[in-house]
């Protein structure tokens, strides 16, 4: 067997996309490139986490079939199926069973604090439970794996703090069951902004014409995409964080071409916007052609991601259900 559950000494990984939306440069750059990136040296855990897409309204065609292209994103993007688990939350009930548990020890002050609820709930008529409860369905994906990290963008790392506390305080009750898992966040690409507003996260939630530049869009796409984003009416190209939208694109920029600040900032030294725009588009085309090339050739062959996803619930499975075992014990269950 090519995955080898013995190594012990590897730090464990668990991190999770939602299955809605379409999945942007954001998504690559602040968290797909890392996982990939630590697939040798870590034990990873990538789940598609279809549970947290239904704490708002979801389209059940639609749902399917982002639960797929996502999974399918996952391996398009380098996760090595050998290596790392891909696995639907939703094909593992002991997560909702762990959440429910998690729930009763967590005081809801905490979870009324959190930022993402705040916003997501903002001026909505009506909320659901489930979106206020979100972080507390978010700790059980991570304690259920004795996860050591946790590789998110900026806007997760308040949920991962708070699944530490949520651990901490069961430990405290019940003695060590739950490992304290950390957030971390790549230096650079931890937030990248909306090209039509750079004062927000760009989202995969927000369908704004030229908000985002999406993994599966056409080179057209994405050049329009960037030649539409909001910059300054200042000249000068560098990084200065006073100017949101030029430095989000030179962000993007140093991503994808791997130059760093000083190369950059002296290439673009005599040339304006509109070129920057023009070469960030072409730089970005190109870096994400294997992945779409990729793409398509796996969605070809239904039966390989069956398969891929199939096997990732097995392995979960038997990480998660041990742990949920322990648990219910501790507490007098079952
Ligand atoms: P939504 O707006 O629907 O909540 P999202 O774009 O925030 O979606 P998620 O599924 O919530 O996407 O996030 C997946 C991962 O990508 C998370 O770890 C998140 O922190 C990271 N991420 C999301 N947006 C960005 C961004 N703009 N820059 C860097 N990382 C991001
Ligand atoms: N809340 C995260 C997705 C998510 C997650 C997780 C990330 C759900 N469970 C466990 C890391 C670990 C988000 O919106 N991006």
């Amino acid at each position: 067997m090519s995955f080898d559950r013995l190594k012990i000494s590897k730090k464990r990984v668990f991190s999770g996309i939602q299955p809605s939306g379409n999945l942007h440069i954001g998504n690559f750059v602040g968290v797909l490139k890392q996982w990939v990136a630590s697939q040798e040296e870590k034990d990873n855990i990538f789940c598609i986490v279809d549970l947290h897409a239904i704490t708002v309204p979801q389209d059940p065609k639609e749902l399917k079939g982002k639960i797929r292209e996502l999974a399918g994103l996952y391996v398009a993007a380098g996760i090595d199926f050998q290596k790392s688990i891909i696995f639907v939350q939703s094909h593992i009930p002991a997560h909702t069973e762990l959440a429910w548990i998690l729930n009763c020890y967590t005081p809801i002050g905490w979870m009324l604090k959190m930022t993402q609820f705040k916003e997501k709930s903002e001026n909505k008529e009506s909320v659901s439970t489930g979106l206020l409860d979100y972080p507390a369905l978010m700790a059980a994906d991570i304690l259920l794996y004795d996860t050591d990290e946790v590789p998110v963008g900026e806007d997760q790392k308040q949920h991962v703090e708070l699944a530490r506390n949520i651990a901490q305080r069961f430990n405290n009750i019940y003695g060590p069951t739950f490992k304290l898992p950390e957030a971390v966040v790549p230096k650079v690409g931890a937030r990248i902004m909306g090209l039509d507003d750079p004062t927000v996260k760009m989202s995969k939630s927000n369908f704004k014409l030229g908000h985002a530049v999406h993994l599966l869009d056409s080179p057209e796409q994405i050049r329009a995409a960037f030649a539409r984003a909001t910059t300054d009416s200042l000249t000068e190209i560098r990084f200065d964080q006073s100017r949101p939208g030029l430095y989000n694109l030179l962000e993007i920029y140093e991503i994808f071409s791997g130059l760093t600040r000083p190369e950059i900032e002296s290439k673009f030294a005599d040339k304006n916007y509109s070129q920057l725009k023009e070469e960030l588009a072409e730089v970005v085309i190109a870096g994400l052609k294997p992945l779409q090339d990729k793409y398509h050739q796996l969605m070809g062959d239904p039966g390989t991601l069956e398969k891929i996803l199939a096997e990732g619930a097995e392995k979960a499975r038997q990480i998660a259900e041990p742990k949920l075992r322990e648990v219910k014990n501790k507490i007098g269950l079952g």
